[in-house]
């Protein structure tokens, strides 16, 4: 199966299902692909995705596109693997939170992009003073995060889909170091050191490419 992602350190949905590939002792091959110099609307990835986005999924000559379907995909085929949690509620419960993040959330997302290398901590501060939305979206994820079964447990138990859609969201917390409580820093510490987190977070640290649109925050820290 070939995985193709844009670059690791700005691409939150790319991350996603590449840390699930991880996580899981799945066979791909990764293909690397770059974001445009100037941004662009409505897709720009379209040689490999008619809908123009990466994360994308070739297995043989079968596309799957959407990190979502991807994941629901990979859950089908290695059923083995258990890539959602085995109770029937407890998976349901995983659904809906992976779902609301899918679908939720646009002030974090549009405010906070991913950014990696980055420390934007003082336009964190301003972001978070000026953007009421933002803290509204913020403790409902502190939420989802608190319900999870124990304070040692990831969110639905043992690792799963769900916490591949909120890792990208720990990582924004720490760039603009976004002021959460100590139960949801247990779970951004948990998270960060979980060996697939890591490794996609070292190969960004590792990758020099900019992306200038993506750097917009940099000249305001
Ligand atoms: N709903 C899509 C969103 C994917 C998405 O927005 N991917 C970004 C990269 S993180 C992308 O391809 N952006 C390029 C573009 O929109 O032109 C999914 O869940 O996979």
């Amino acid at each position: 199966m070939k995985l193709f992602i844009a670059q690791k350190n700005y691409s939150s949905w790319s991350m996603r299902t590449w840390i699930l590939f991880k996580a899981f002792d799945l066979p791909f091959q990764e293909v690397l692909m770059h974001y445009p110099n100037e941004k662009k609307q409505g897709g720009v990835f379209k040689e490999i995705n008619p809908a123009g986005k990466v994360p994308a999924l070739l297995d043989d000559d079968f596309l799957i596109w959407d990190t979502l379907a991807i994941a629901e995909y990979l859950a089908e085929k290695f059923p083995e693997k258990k890539l959602w949690p085995i109770d029937f509620k407890t998976r349901t419960r995983a659904r809906c939170i992976s779902a609301e993040m899918h679908s939720g959330f646009p002030y974090l997302r549009e405010l906070c992009s991913m950014n990696i290398r980055a420390n934007f901590q003082n336009i964190g501060k301003k972001i978070w003073a000026e953007n009421i939305q933002l803290h509204e979206e913020l403790t409902r994820i502190e939420k989802i995060w608190l319900e999870r079964p124990d304070v040692n447990h990831f969110l639905c138990g043992d690792f799963s889909i769900a916490d591949t859609f909120y890792a990208p969201i720990a990582i924004r917390i720490k760039t603009y170091g976004l002021p959460v409580s100590e139960n949801t820093q247990q779970y951004i510490d948990k998270i960060l050191n979980h060996f697939a987190v890591k490794a996609w977070i070292d190969d960004a640290l590792n990758d020099p490419t900019l992306v200038d649109y993506y750097e917009i925050h940099t000249e305001n820290e």
